[in-house]
Formats: C-alpha cells, structure tokens, sequence
C-alpha cells in the first residue's frame, strides 16, 4: 500500500501547466468600476500587485515555478476610450511585449477578453445590460486578435458571467452593486452570450492567420449547490434554485443547442460545493465562521467547502454533453494552511487524472492564483498565491510560498503523487 500511494500519477504530454491572474486583481493603475470601489478590508484596487510595471519579474517567477501556460487578461479600458477607437498603441505594445517574454520562455499564454470589469463608458451606458455593449465589445476583439493573433492562439471570451452577474445584479457585491434584480441578471447573460458567439466567429475566423488553429471557449464557474439536509425541502429548493439560475440557464445560454459551434473548447473554474442549510450558503464566503462549519464537519479554505471528487461528476458531465476538450483555467485555496492547500491540490489533481482516465479530454490546469492579490470584495483578506507579495513593503516584493515548490515538482515531474 506504502508503494502504491508513492505512484506518481502522470499526465498526457504537452499538457499545460499553468497560473492564472486578472488585470484588476494584479495589475494595478486602472480606471474602471473597481478604481472607486472599497473592499470589506478597506482595500483597493489602485497598485495591487502592480503587475503592470512588474510583469517582467512575474514572468521571472513563472519560469521558477516551471509552469508552461499562463491565464491573463487584456484590460478592456487600457485599449479604447470610446466606442469603436482605434486601440492604443502604447498599452497594445505593453501587453505584446509581456507575450513576447511569455512564449520568449516557452510559456503558452490564454487571453481573457473579459473579467469583471468594463471601460467606464460602457458602465455609464449601463454595462451588459445594454445590448448596445455587444457590437462595442466585438469590434474591441476584433481589432485585438487582429494585432496580437501571431502571439496567442488561446482565446478565453468571459470569465465566469454567472459569478460577474450574479455578484452585480443580484447579491450587491461588485459594482453597480444592484441586489435581486433578476431581469438584469438574465439580459447581461444573454448579451455576453451573443458577444461570444460573435467573438468566437471573429477569432476563427481572423486568428488562423497567425499560424495556429484559434481555440476559444468561455470559463465558467462550476460551484455544486447541495442541501445540507436531504430531506429538508428548504434546504433542497434552495439549492436546486442555485443549481437552476447559476449552472443550467448559463450552461445553456452560451453552450445550448446551435451556440455550442461557437467554442472549440470549455474553460471550468473549480473550487468546490456550497450547501444550504435554512436558506443560508453554509461557507466561509458568505460569513459563516470557519470554526462553526467545522463543527458541523464542512472541510472549508477561506472561501467555500472544499469538494475534490466533485470533478470527478462535474468533468464526465460536460464531456458528455458537450464533446468540448476541456481546460481547468482556474482551481486554488485561500487557505492559510499551506498543508491544507497541499492536500486540496493534490486530491483534486488525482480527482482530474481519474477523469481523464475515464476518457474526459482535459488539455490544462491554471492555478489560481500566481500572486495573493485583490480578491474583489474581500480585498487583500483572501490570499490564493503560490506566491505571497508583502503589500506592506512598496516595492511589492514576492516570494515562494511551500505551495509553490509543490506545485513546481508537479510542473517539472509533470504529475502528482497518488
Ligand atoms: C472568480 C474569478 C477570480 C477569483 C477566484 C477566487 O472566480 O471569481 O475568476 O477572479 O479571484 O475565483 O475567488
């Protein structure tokens, strides 16, 4: 048994290893709805990780940790300043030059086109509620993936809409803060899902030219909602009412029927299970205390219960339903516990390699996240890094965290231990 749990279990060749980040979170200097907005912990957006002067050493450190793929943004509101501009040539150089380090070190870099944030322009008109977002948005891709489509052939449309709609329409949490406006919620989910299907026409249609076939596919959030009680119909109505409005009517919104044509492949951002317990999400996230839940013997990060063979339902169920190869573009634990956050990675990859064994075609992992960064509401509070950064210091240094020589020997070895 001894022999057997030291087998390293090994994953297909090419497979991308990678970290992943967004502009709001890490960049810093930004002028977007995140610019004004205060995070429960006092914190801000404004430098972050000021990853937008330090990229190169973020690069640097990409390289140390041997991971071969990274997940980034290209911030919508550093290119145009009003509808249908020609992109500025300044910013569009810095982000060329960090693709240019990337691929320069073998890293294969996946461009998010969209991650929670707009230009203040299109706020102003009302953000995805407005259907007139989507021609401005396409025309902003199109001019993108004709000036960087020799650089990146891995196009990630959106970033978790139903995080981003659900957070903003409906629990009041990012910006514009609207609480329990479902017919909001509804109108942003279809208006991006038409954005991505004209998007992914354009990326495959104008990519090709840079040489490599285009892959485009949106990620979206997988949390499971279960009932704490089985047989409580509370519990249960909740849960399946979660499971309806976040997982189903999004699914089938950007991937149902004719609009499946429109992804080559299917981002899963995977973290782990909410239950409800008397209307209430049992997780840390939603301000249950980590010690309460232990209790009531929820294995909790800082964020939600942790759910590892839940990849295992999640990754054969769009695989059959889909036929889509697969890319794990974020999974991570906030957890102080570098232990814990060993044990959850190592439990999930195994989860991911019985899957893949099972015959589901996953092509990359991206942890989330390369630095401790600015986690939206939760500011400065939430750390996900496999490195740490030392906010107190100005110069923002960053160091290992033992998360992260973990995860570099599964990068280098190419596998995890069983
Ligand atoms: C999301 C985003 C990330 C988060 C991460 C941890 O899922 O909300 O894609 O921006 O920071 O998931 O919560």
């Amino acid at each position: 048994m001894a022999a057997a749990s030291k087998e390293i279990l090994r994953f297909p060749e090419n497979f991308l290893w990678g970290t992943a980040t967004s502009p709001t979170q890490v960049e810093g200097h930004i002028e977007n709805e995140w610019t004004a907005f205060t995070a429960q912990d006092g914190g801000h957006c404004h430098v972050a990780c000021d990853h937008y002067h330090r990229y190169p050493e973020d690069v640097e450190w990409m390289t140390k940790l041997g991971t071969n793929a990274y997940r980034f943004g290209i911030e919508w509101s550093r290119l145009q300043s009003a509808p249908f501009e020609p992109l500025n040539q300044t910013e569009l150089a810095r982000y060329a030059d960090l693709l240019d380090r990337l691929i320069a070190e073998g890293i294969t870099p996946m461009v998010v086109l969209h991650h929670f944030s707009n230009p203040p322009w299109i706020n102003a008109a009302g953000g995805w509620t407005n259907a007139a977002t989507i021609p401005a948005f396409v025309d902003f891709v199109q001019q993108l993936v004709a000036a960087l489509k020799d650089k990146v052939y891995l196009w990630n449309t959106f970033n978790e809409p139903d995080t981003y709609a659900c957070v903003a329409y409906l629990l009041g949490g990012f910006p514009p803060q609207q609480k329990w406006k479902l017919g909001q919620f509804r109108k942003v989910i279809s208006h991006m899902a038409s954005a991505h299907v004209q998007a992914s026409r354009i990326i495959r249609r104008d990519g090709v030219a840079g040489g490599r076939i285009p892959e485009v596919g949106i990620a979206k959030n997988w949390t499971f909602f279960h009932a704490y009680k089985q047989f409580s119909p509370w519990d249960r109505t909740t849960a399946f009412a979660c499971h309806y409005t976040f997982n189903k009517f999004v699914l089938d919104a950007f991937l149902g029927g004719g609009r499946r044509k429109a992804s080559t492949f299917i981002g899963l951002n995977y973290y782990g299970r909410v239950r409800f317990h008397h209307f209430q999400a049992m997780i840390p996230a939603s301000g249950a205390p980590v010690k309460t839940l232990k209790d009531f013997g929820f294995v909790c990060d800082d964020m939600v219960e942790r759910y590892p063979e839940g990849l295992e339902k999640i990754l054969p169920y769009l695989h059959r339903k889909f036929h889509l190869p697969i890319y794990i573009t974020e999974h991570g634990s906030a957890s102080a516990d570098e232990d814990f956050r060993a044990r959850d990675l190592r439990q999930n990859l195994a989860a991911l390699h019985r899957s893949m064994q099972s015959g589901v075609d996953v092509r990359g992992f991206f942890y989330w996240s390369l630095l401790d960064n600015f986690e939206w509401q939760f500011g400065y509070t939430k750390k996900f890094g496999l490195l740490a950064v030392d906010f107190e210091d100005q110069n923002l240094p960053r160091s290992m965290k033992p998360l992260a020589e973990v995860y570099a020997k599964i990068c280098r070895e190419n596998g995890v231990a069983g």
